[in-house]
């Protein structure tokens, strides 16, 4: 089946392949959910699980991931709704010390599928980075990634940097990623958490 053909692609740390599967799927009619969740994401859950069993290593993860964010640029166009006039402005990063990018590229394209114009800092993002964004957009809504249990302190780091310079209050701030928590978002003073890419965008629409 074309979903575990899309998965084994990723695995496999086949780009490419990865990219033509996804988009044999779509002209297949699989829906864009399922080959987010079955194919891609499922994929990566398992190359996540080697990685931390010391089955696979660094390189073989990174592969992967290309192959994983080539699949899910080739899905945007159809998780994305179409024709939607641009709701608002948000920014997204990853925060300062973290790599680690695709589950910011999925909140990003789940936000832009709602409808808003979205602007990328990128990863490695250090606060006052992030404070000069905000001080020059009108962006309503903040978003800060963190992968690692080491980073997600730099989501405070941030916060604490917006109050200083004034413009706490300028954003929305939403927090996620895989070690955040409800009960951690909420001692930051972060306006909302989410667990996955599809209810961040829900979240951050009612911002609007
Ligand atoms: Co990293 N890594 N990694 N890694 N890596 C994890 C996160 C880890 C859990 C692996 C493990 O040990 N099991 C572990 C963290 C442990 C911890 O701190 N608790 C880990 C580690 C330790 C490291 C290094 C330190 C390894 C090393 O060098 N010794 C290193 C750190 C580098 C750095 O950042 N400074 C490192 C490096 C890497 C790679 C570069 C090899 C690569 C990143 C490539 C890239 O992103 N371009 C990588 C990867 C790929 C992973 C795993 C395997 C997969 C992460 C991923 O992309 N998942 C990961 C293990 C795992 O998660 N199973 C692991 C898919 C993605 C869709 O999920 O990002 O969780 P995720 O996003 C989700 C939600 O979290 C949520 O929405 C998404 C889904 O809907 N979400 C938000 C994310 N951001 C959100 C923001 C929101 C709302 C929701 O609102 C703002």
């Amino acid at each position: 089946m074309i979903l575990d053909q899309i998965n084994e692609a990723v695995q496999r740390g086949k780009a490419r392949d990865a990219e033509e599967l996804v988009n044999q799927a779509i002209a297949q009619k699989v829906s864009a959910k399922d080959i987010l969740d079955k194919g891609l994401l499922a994929a990566m859950a398992v190359v996540g699980k080697k990685f931390k069993e010391n089955e696979v290593f660094v390189p073989e993860v990174l592969i992967s991931a290309r192959a994983l964010n080539k699949g899910t640029a080739a899905l945007k166009p159809y998780l994305a709704a179409q024709g939607v006039k641009p709701l608002g402005k948000a920014i997204i990063c990853t925060v300062k010390g973290d790599l680690h990018d695709i589950g910011k590229n999925l909140v990003r394209m789940m936000l832009e599928g709602v409808g808003l114009e979205v602007q990328d800092l990128g990863v490695d993002v250090a606060p006052e980075k992030v404070v000069e964004a905000v001080k020059v957009s009108d962006a309503k809504v903040l978003c800060l990634s963190a992968l690692l249990t080491t980073t997600m302190g730099a989501q405070k780091d941030t916060i604490d940097a917006l109050v200083a310079a004034g413009v706490r209050d300028k954003v929305k701030i939403m927090v996620g990623g895989a070690p955040v928590t409800a009960e951690y978002a909420k001692q930051i003073g972060a306006d909302a958490y989410t667990s996955d890419a599809a209810s961040a965008a829900t979240a951050a629409k009612a911002f609007y």
